[in-house]
């Protein structure tokens, strides 16, 4: 083992060449690469320099194989360059850096090759993902599923302005609750976001803010050069200077260099025989390497400060740097898309000794000897068990989940019940189950779930409702072996929860099957997150009820009508809105198991479509009448499918319906009425519209690209039989584009009825009216698309 001394100098060389590869990256990127045609294709260079030592002190000494980190996303190249470092990254993926299947713009778990523990993009949500990651290791741990495992810490690299971020103060208000452990956070104080620079004595804010919620604050403010220049003579009256200026000034002097430097620190300090002494020792080039020297770019005090750390509380550690440190635009306020130009380019090369033709070697113009530094890398505690990415067993899932129908349920109802039924079994599939809600635990019916699995804490913690004997339906006891998660009514939250449960397969070797439950329109309100987790490829399940105008007295405000949509656009993410139970049961039986299973974005069934990630459920209150029928196979695959025919079509079908979720009671009225009429009439029940665009979708790219294929996909087969001038009404409480597409699968003329306006309040029977929902707007509408005699009977007002 090197010294410390030399063990730091092997380190910051090691640094030099991050910050040289990275920023080589960028530069191959938008001026070498063929084809670049002068596009640019962009890179953050400045906001990745800032980052250089902090991150080459952590992968390259300090991180263990256990630790996981989320890196700030435009410091992606460097990350990309430390993993080419250890051998995890191709020159040819650098080489081709953001362009097609090249090197990610932001790190990514799925689409990089090298290792990355969470994907980052969206600010914000790498920082709190770090911290409910920490949560599931605690999870994991209090389940005793770690075995010999060491747990890891959660580290995230946060922007400074990523701070503004509403989610990271979400999370540090739940992590405060859980007893949050093993989390770093390290905010890279550049004081620069995109357009700005942040306002003085930001530091304070997170200091006090972060100590609030029991977390330590290391600030590394001051490199080495520039501790050693306050013990100097002068040096408290520097050091007063240098806390005393302006964010900005520092920025702007650091982009002029040292005689601006020396020029600003004469006319403020003036002629005081000290300090005029110490800054004149020193030449401009001196001078600007001590102000730049601040405790983010020193390689010996971010060693140290991390190193001090020797316990398990959650640590924040604020580091001073400068924006695009080293390069031409350091400090400079537009520098957050800046890239060198050629000549600057140049002159940097030949200034590290790199030779021409040499960019790329790992260890070209290092004045350390090669294999040294190889040896030093081999070493290195975090590249010693080479990837980290773990994999766990698939747990069995039953091919049906058992449930006690009742004559009359809602879909909401079904769920609670068939989680209960889980909760009273003991396989294996139940005890890896994991629930979470923001609040709406009770009214989203997993009350019976949790009176049996109990709520997780790390230490137990007695209902004393129950203690106390006061009669309650609910048992909120808290141990290490519960099962449910109580979250505060965050859904952002509630997604990076399920992002950070959801991938404890790959990350804690555990696999966790989470299932979140939230009122549907609140989607949205954490959309970014579960969008993020589905970008992960996390895999969890979303019961979200109730929905639609359907939840009727609950009010205008807590209609949902996007949601639908949101269920067929999100990639990642198999959207279901069942009518009944047992349809629900199976769903849920799927679901398990295709939250289970690899998948590629390509598709990788012979569907064409996705063959694994998460499941949506869009769920109801409302009780309606439940079919009593056996569940054959094809009626299984039907519902898991998308679709299946509850009223079959005729070879001379006039006219079908075609509905989705709680509306199902109209349709089949409506349906029963125009028969009368109508020679012929179909029923489609629609479980989940966003399966059958995805196999329409897919079979039509396979047929393009394989000319000859036969494979047609399941709407288009449920579709062929009908005559061409069939007419097809679609139904759904929710937006009418959801469904209004079969209309195109084999050009059949549709009316599309729906949602397109919310916040009316009134008995489900009023809104259906009011929106067009209604049996007798079902028929209206058949009949408008079907020749022939008016119809003959409609609903009597009751
Ligand atoms: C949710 C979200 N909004 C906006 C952006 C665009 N964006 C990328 S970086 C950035 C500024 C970041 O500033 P800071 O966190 O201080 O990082 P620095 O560049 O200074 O390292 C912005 C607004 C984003 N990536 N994500
Ligand atoms: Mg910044």
């Amino acid at each position: 083992m090197p010294d410390r001394q030399s063990r730091l100098e092997l380190l910051s060389a090691l640094a030099r060449k991050v910050l040289w590869l990275s920023s080589w990256t960028i530069h191959h990127a938008n001026h070498i690469r063929p084809n670049a045609d002068g596009l640019k294709v962009g890179g953050h260079q400045a906001s990745s320099a800032s980052l250089v030592t902090i991150m080459s002190a952590l992968y390259f000494s300090v991180l263990k194989p256990e630790d996981r980190v989320a890196v700030k996303p435009h410091a992606s190249p460097v990350f990309h360059a430390i993993q080419y470092l250890f051998g995890h990254q191709t020159r040819e993926k650098l080489e081709n850096f953001r362009g097609f299947k090249g090197a990610q713009s932001y790190p990514s778990r799925t689409k990089d090759i090298d290792d990355v523990d969470f994907s980052t993009g969206s600010v914000g949500l790498g920082v709190a993902q770090t911290l409910f990651s920490s949560l599931v290791q605690d999870y994991v741990t209090a389940h005793g599923w770690m075995k010999d495992r060491p747990e890891g810490r959660m580290i995230s690299l946060v922007g400074d302005a990523e701070m503004d971020e509403g989610n990271i103060f979400e999370a540090l208000l739940e992590g405060w609750k859980h007893g949050l452990r093993n989390t770093w956070w390290v905010v890279d104080y550049n004081r620069q976001s995109l357009d700005a620079v942040v306002r003085e004595g930001l530091w304070e804010k997170f200091e006090s803010m972060f100590r609030n919620f029991g977390w330590d604050v290391v600030i590394v403010k001051y490199g080495r050069l520039m501790q050693a220049a306050f013990a100097e003579p002068g040096g408290e009256a520097l050091k007063r200077w240098i806390d005393a200026c302006p964010n900005q000034m520092y920025a702007a002097l650091c982009f002029q260099g040292g005689a601006a430097f020396r020029k600003h620190l004469r006319d403020e300090i003036g002629d005081q025989g000290d300090v005029s002494r110490l800054i004149e020792a020193r030449s401009d080039d001196e001078l600007l390497e001590l102000m730049s020297n601040l405790g983010g770019h020193d390689m010996a005090s971010m060693i140290e400060a991390f190193e001090a750390i020797d316990h398990d509380r959650p640590v924040c550690f604020i580091a001073y740097t400068i924006k695009g440190v080293g390069l031409p635009f350091q400090g400079h306020k537009d520098n957050h898309a800046g890239l060198m130009t050629p000549t600057q380019m140049e002159k940097w090369r030949a200034a590290q000794n790199i030779r021409p033709g040499h960019e790329w070697d790992k260890f070209e113009g290092l004045p350390q000897d090669t294999a040294e530094l190889e040896a030093f890398l081999a070493q290195a505690p975090f590249n010693r068990e080479g990837r980290r990415n773990l994999g766990a067993d698939v747990i069995d899932v039953p091919a049906h989940l058992a449930f006690t129908p009742a004559a009359q349920m809602s879909t909401q109802q079904g769920f609670g019940l068939l989680l209960n039924e889980l909760a009273r079994g003991d396989t294996e599939l139940a005890s890896r189950i994991v629930t979470a809600s923001p609040d709406v635990t009770v009214s989203t019916n997993l009350g019976a779930w949790v009176n049996r699995r109990g709520l997780f804490a790390r230490a137990e913690k007695a209902d004393l409702f129950r203690s106390e004997k006061i009669p309650s339906t609910f048992n909120w006891d808290f141990s290490p072996k519960g099962q449910h998660i109580e979250l505060g009514i965050a859904e952002m939250n509630l997604f990076i929860l399920m992002s950070a449960l959801g991938l404890s397969h790959s990350i804690n070797g555990e696999r966790l099957l989470p299932i979140a439950t939230l009122y549907d329109p609140f989607i949205q309100r954490g959309l970014d997150a579960l969008n993020y987790a589905c970008y992960q490829d996390a895999r969890f399940m979303v019961a979200a009820t109730p929905s639609g105008i359907t939840l009727s007295p609950e009010g205008g405000a807590h209609q949902s009508i996007a949601t639908p949509l949101i269920g067929i656009a999100q990639d990642g993410l198999a959207a279901f809105e069942p009518a009944f139970v047992d349809e629900l049961a199976v769903i849920m039986g799927w679901g398990f198991a295709h939250m289970q299973r690899e998948s590629s974005e390509e598709g990788d069934d012979l569907s064409g479509m996705r063959n694994g990630g998460s499941v949506y459920l869009r769920l109801s209150t409302r009780t309606v009448d439940q079919p009593q029928r056996m569940m054959t196979p094809d009626l299984q695959k039907g519902i898991t499918d998308g679709a299946y025919w509850l009223r079959k079509p005729g070879p001379n079908t006039e006219v079908v319906v075609a509905y989705s979720g709680a509306v199902g009671p109209e349709a089949i009225e409506a349906i029963g009425l125009l028969g009368e009429s109508r020679r012929d009439v179909g029923l489609l029940a629609i479980t989940s519209a966003d399966r059958l665009h995805a196999g329409w979708t897919a079979a039509r790219k396979i047929r393009r690209s394989n000319r000859g294929s036969q494979h047609i996909s399941h709407i288009e087969r449920l579709l062929a039989p009908l005559p061409r001038d069939c007419g097809i009404v679609t139904v759904i409480d929710g937006h009418p584009a959801t469904l209004g597409w079969l209309g195109s699968v084999r050009g059949h003329r549709l009316e599309a009825l729906g949602v397109e306006h919310f916040g009316q309040t009134g008995t489900i029977d009023d809104l259906y009216r009011h929106h067009g929902l209604d049996t007798n707007t079902i028929i209206d509408a058949a009949e408008g698309l079907t020749a022939g005699a008016p119809v003959r009977h409609r609903k009597m007002a009751v």
